[in-house]
């Protein structure tokens, strides 16, 4: 990989984005535009309104409103860069679009477990990193030096390394981490603006949802040990859902003492998308991988059904029995 050279590149992050997969981008095409690279940054499909507020968040192109820029931009691409995600399924329909059109190198930036082997030219993969940002972050000091970290930039690695913590309260919360998180401060940025705007500046539905969610909508299984949640479209729509309405809902039941694995499922025209969380030794990814064709991390996973509502409750009370008897 000619680094020294003129390069096309696209950045893409995965399907449903969060503030991990824009942070990452956002600051990742920042630094290869500074070193005079000419970026794209692509998603396969809307990123959640409270989000919408993030410097640079204008310049993410999403598949499913470019479909034809972004083939155009992918047969031009010297280089494509895939970050906070290592599995080319994440990108839906954008998978394609990419595979059909492109004959560029690949790197990838991630921290998800089990990169395929023999897929990309260059790999950043560290599955003990709590977020992609985070690893942007250390890239960035090493190529270009900390002070290419502007506000806006800091800004956006910031709500990246929040929102994949969950505001720094999950696992590989290590001393570099903070030590980062200061060099972020002291970068200017706010972060009781920041909290302000990703966690208190939700919808009225999406409050109303969440307490649907939680209460007629939870049920606790084994002896305690897991929950459920699972929303059919036409409940969504009673709620006036939007995208990212309903992030972090998986959160809550562990919230319950004796609670060590939680699971969301919610509907689109589509498929049901599965999402789960544990806490401890409880693994998600094996759990996610298993029974719903998905992936992640070891207390964070995600995947799909294309059953019923019914039959994927079913399949999941089936498999938590198995699991905790
Ligand atoms: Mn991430």
């Amino acid at each position: 990989m000619a680094a020294q050279e003129f390069m096309n590149v696209l950045v893409l992050s995965h399907y449903n984005p969060d503030g991990d997969a824009l942070g990452a981008s956002i600051a990742w095409a920042r630094v290869l535009e500074g070193m005079g690279h000419s970026v794209m940054c692509v998603v396969p499909n809307k990123f959640p309104y409270f989000l919408d507020w993030m410097p640079g968040i204008e310049r993410i192109r999403i598949f499913t409103e470019h479909g034809d820029e972004i083939r155009a931009a992918a047969a031009e691409a010297d280089l494509v860069c895939c970050l906070d995600f290592n599995n080319i399924s994440r990108l839906e329909g954008l998978s394609e679009a990419i595979e059909a059109n492109t004959k560029a190198q690949k790197l990838l930036i991630d921290h998800h477990l089990d990169p395929p082997e023999g897929y990309f030219d260059l790999v950043f993969s560290y599955p003990h990193a709590s977020s992609t940002s985070y690893i942007v972050f250390k890239l960035i000091v090493e190529l270009v030096g900390v002070e290419a970290i502007d506000r806006d930039m800091a800004t956006d690695l910031y709500v990246g390394m929040m929102t994949d913590t969950g505001n720094f309260s999950y696992s590989y919360l290590t001393p570099d981490l903070f030590r980062v998180v200061a060099t972020l401060v002291e970068r200017g940025i706010d972060i009781p603006d920041i909290n302000r705007r990703v966690y208190n500046s939700y919808s009225e539905g999406r409050v109303r949802l969440l307490s649907y969610a939680l209460g007629p909508k939870m049920e606790v299984l084994a002896k305690g040990q897991a929950a459920l949640i699972s929303l059919k479209e036409s409940e969504l729509r009673r709620f006036k859902f939007r995208q990212g309405d309903s992030e972090g809902f998986v959160n809550y039941p562990l919230s319950i003492e004796g609670v060590k694995m939680s699971a969301l499922f919610l509907q689109n025209h589509r498929f049901i998308r599965v999402s789960l969380r544990s806490r401890g030794d409880v693994d998600v990814n094996d759990f996610a991988r298993r029974y719903f064709d998905g992936g992640g991390h070891r207390n964070a996973a995600g995947g799909k059904s294309t059953d019923t509502m019914e039959i994927t409750i079913e399949r999941f009370r089936a498999a938590v029995k198995e699991y905790f008897q």
